[in-house]
Order: structure tokens, then C-alpha cells, then sequence
């Protein structure tokens, strides 16, 4: 068996990669262990930036986002029982779409077997190998037997958990990370959303959000111990803590209702370098994981599909392969970006148990100064809605 690209990992990434490789006439096998329905129950990203949205209508799938995604002009931060409202539009010109990760999943699923592109699902054990000649292949097994995949290049899209990233020889790979003491516990309910507009909530009682994926699917998450369990927050409790954690007049508007997904994820910035090796290339989580305040997860593994993708179509229609070379600083310059502005955005809304000392007067000072400022409202919205590409 032989293709150009093998493509590890049918998250996002993987799946858009392959997309815009077949657009482009160039052919390539995703190998996902999971099944098509595991990989479609994830919960995942909602909020799309402008950047992110154009290159998924010139990939071909823009229809239904265009149809079903919501545009939001600006968003509000709740200090303390004040709204700040964010005017992203007014500030930047530029506004997010908000589109569940599952539904982009679905609608690149379809696409890609509209196009016939071949996705493995249940691979296991898979091995990218000798990375680092003219010959890589990929070993793997399926319900079939034992299988090897010959390629020009292994792209890495297979997760933070994945294996690509543990290819690359431990003395090449320098990684940077920072652990949060506190993770996200997140419900979603079949209710109609709050308000219109995302509310991030600074509270002494921890941060809080409320967002939402439809007009009829909302989404609520709760900063909470890191150790915590999901079987301590019934839905009522969930709700309890919410509706304390926001201003009065907005918790008035909170419809309650049934959880049909409810996880606590841990937060963690982390960013692996350089984003490839030889023939293999990362992209998406596999190189770097953000904090979920800022929702830069998804659209980030998007920009890296961007980059990665006009390198291989220009290593194999102009024979030109300086893109290939500076991916990985290509990359990481635009990753190192959205790090700072996830750190910092994680570090203002959240609550460190700090109250009293210079870190918390610090924080009060940042909110001060934001709400004061338009010059520092415009950074925090060209950040929030995608720096430049
Ligand atoms: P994914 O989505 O993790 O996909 C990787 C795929 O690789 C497969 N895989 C393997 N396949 C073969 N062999 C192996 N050895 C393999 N190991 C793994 C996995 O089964 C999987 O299908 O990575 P990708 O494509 O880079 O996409 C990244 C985004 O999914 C991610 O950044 C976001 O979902 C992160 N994220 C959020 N991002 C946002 O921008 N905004 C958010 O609000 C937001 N909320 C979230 C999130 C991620 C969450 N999880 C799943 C930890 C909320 C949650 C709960």
C-alpha cells in the first residue's frame, strides 16, 4: 500500500488536511483509532474565528456553517456583578462564528467521502517509521491484519495523547508547558442559551461561562479543583453554583434544564518544538494544547493545516520546498501568539485563591484597566477574533 501523505489522527486536523490535499490533487490516507462515532461524541471547540471560517468555504465546506453558524459581533465579561461589553466588531471589523466542533467534524466527514478519500478507522498500534529518510511508512494493524503504509510525508494530527510527537528523537524535542490548578467542569443541556452572546464571569467563587453551541444547545462550564469528580456536581448543584457566579440580572435569564454531557477537563498550555522531523510534520494538538478561555484550540490546529498544507502542494506542484523547511517556525511563530493570549486571558478571569495578595490586586488592576481602555479592549478583541496569518 502507498500514498503521498499518511495522516494520523481523523480529529479536525486530520480530516481538513486531507480535504485540502485531495482539492489540490494530492493523495493521502487518514488513519484514526477511533470509530467514526467515538471521534463524533467528543465534545471539543465552538467558536470559530474569521480566519478559520474562510479557509473552511475554500476547503468546500462552508455551506451548512454558513447557514447554521452563528456570527457574534462581541461578547461580555462579568467582573464582580458589572458586564463589560467586548464590541468585537466595532473594535477589529472582524467577528467569530459560533459552529460546534462535532458539526465541522460531521461536515468534513462527508465531504471527504464524497471525495472517495480513504479513512482507516480502528487503527491500532500505529508506527510512523524511519521519519528521517527518503522512505518513510507507517505500520499499523486493523480487524484485517497487519498493514504498511509506504509515503513522501507523515503528518501528525493524532492528539496530544498521540505517538507522533514521541517520533521525534527526545534530544531534538524541547517542550514548554504550564499546569493550572484548577480545571473546567463543563455541562451541555438542550436549553436555550442565556443570552445571545458568550459571558465570561470573574466571581470570587471561581470563573464561570456561558456559551453555547445553537439557539437551542447551550453550554456552561464552572472553574473547578482540579481532582474534582463530575459525581459531585448533580445538574442541580451545577446550576446552583452558575447561577451564583453571575450577576444577578443575567442569572435571571439562566433556563435550567437536563445535562446530556458533563466532563471536567484539566487546563494546561503546553507547546512542543520543532513541530516536525525529517519527513514527519505535526499539527494540531499534537504539537500544543492552550488553556480553553480564548478558544484557541481548534482554530489553531486549523492554521497549522493552513500552513501545512500550502507547503506539501507547493513541494508537489512547483517542486518548491522552502514552505516545507519553515513550517515548523512558520507555525509556531502564530501558536507562541495565541499561548500569550490564552495564558493571559486564563490568568485575568480565573480565580488563583489569592485574595488579598499583590497577584489578586494585580488581577482587579487588569480588569480596572481593560474596562477603562479602548486601546486594551481592541488587543484583547484582535486576539480573540485570530491575529493575522
Ligand atoms: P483531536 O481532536 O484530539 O484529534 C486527534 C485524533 O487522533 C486520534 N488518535 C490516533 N489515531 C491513530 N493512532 C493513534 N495512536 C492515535 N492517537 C490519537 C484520536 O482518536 C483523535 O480522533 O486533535 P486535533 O485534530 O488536533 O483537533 C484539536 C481540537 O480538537 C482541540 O484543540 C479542541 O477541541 C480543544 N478544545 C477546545 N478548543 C477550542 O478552541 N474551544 C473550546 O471551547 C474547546 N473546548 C476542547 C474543549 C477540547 C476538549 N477535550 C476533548 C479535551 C473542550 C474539551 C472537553
Amino acid at each position: 500500500e502507498r500514498t503521498r501523505v499518511a495522516i494520523i489522527g481523523g480529529g479536525p486536523a486530520g480530516l481538513l488536511l486531507a480535504l485540502i490535499l485531495h482539492r489540490a490533487g494530492i493523495d493521502s490516507v487518514v488513519l484514526e483509532r477511533g470509530s467514526r462515532d467515538d471521534v463524533l461524541s467528543r465534545m471539543g471547540a465552538d467558536m470559530l474565528e474569521k480566519a478559520t471560517t474562510d479557509i473552511l468555504r475554500t476547503a468546500g465546506v462552508g455551506g451548512r456553517l454558513d447557514r447554521e453558524g452563528l456570527v457574534h459581533d462581541g461578547f461580555d465579561i462579568a467582573w464582580r456583578g458589572e458586564v463589560l461589553h467586548i464590541p468585537l466588531r466595532d473594535l477589529t471589523g472582524k467577528t467569530v462564528t459560533i459552529y460546534g466542533e462535532t458539526e465541522l467534524t460531521h461536515d468534513l466527514y462527508d465531504a471527504l467521502d464524497e471525495a472517495g478519500v480513504p479513512i482507516i478507522h480502528g487503527a491500532e498500534d500505529v508506527r510512523p517509521q524511519d521519519i528521517a529518510t527518503d522512505a518513510p511508512f507507517v505500520t499499523f494493524h486493523t480487524v484485517d491484519g497487519e498493514h504498511s503504509l509506504e509515503c513522501d510525508y507523515v503528518a501528525g494530527c493524532d492528539g496530544f495523547h498521540g505517538v507522533c510527537r514521541q517520533t521525534i528523537p527526545a534530544d531534538l524535542l524541547r517542550t514548554f508547558e504550564r499546569v493550572y490548578p484548577f480545571g473546567w467542569l463543563g455541562i451541555l443541556t438542550r436549553t436555550p442559551p442565556i443570552q445571545d452572546e458568550l459571558i465570561y464571569a470573574h466571581h470570587a467563587r471561581g470563573f464561570a461561562l456561558c456559551s453555547l453551541r445553537s439557539p437551542q444547545l447551550s453550554r456552561y462550564c464552572l472553574q473547578c479543583d482540579a481532582g474534582d469528580d463530575v459525581a459531585n456536581w448533580p445538574d442541580e448543584r451545577f446550576f446552583d453554583e452558575l447561577e451564583a457566579r453571575l450577576p444577578v440580572a443575567v442569572a435571571a435569564h439562566l433556563k435550567r434544564g437536563p445535562s446530556i454531557e458533563k466532563s471536567i477537563a484539566p487546563l494546561r498550555s503546553f507547546v512542543a518544538e520543532p513541530m516536525g522531523h525529517g519527513r514527519l510534520f505535526l499539527a494540531g494538538d499534537a504539537a500544543h494544547i492552550v488553556p480553553p478561555a480564548g478558544a484557541k484550540g481548534l482554530n489553531l490546529a486549523v492554521s497549522d493545516v493552513h500552513y501545512l498544507s500550502r507547503a506539501l502542494i507547493a513541494h508537489y506542484r512547483d517542486k518548491d520546498d522552502q514552505l516545507l523547511k519553515t513550517y515548523s517556525e512558520t507555525a509556531l511563530a502564530r501558536v507562541w501568539k495565541a499561548e500569550r493570549f490564552s495564558w493571559w486571558f486564563t490568568s485575568m478571569i480565573h480565580m488563583f485563591g489569592e485574595e488579598g495578595t499583590f497577584s489578586q490586586r494585580i488581577q482587579e488592576a487588569e480588569f480596572d484597566y481593560l474596562a477603562g481602555s479602548q486601546a486594551a479592549q481592541t488587543a484583547l478583541a484582535e486576539n480573540y477574533v485570530g491575529l493575522p496569518y
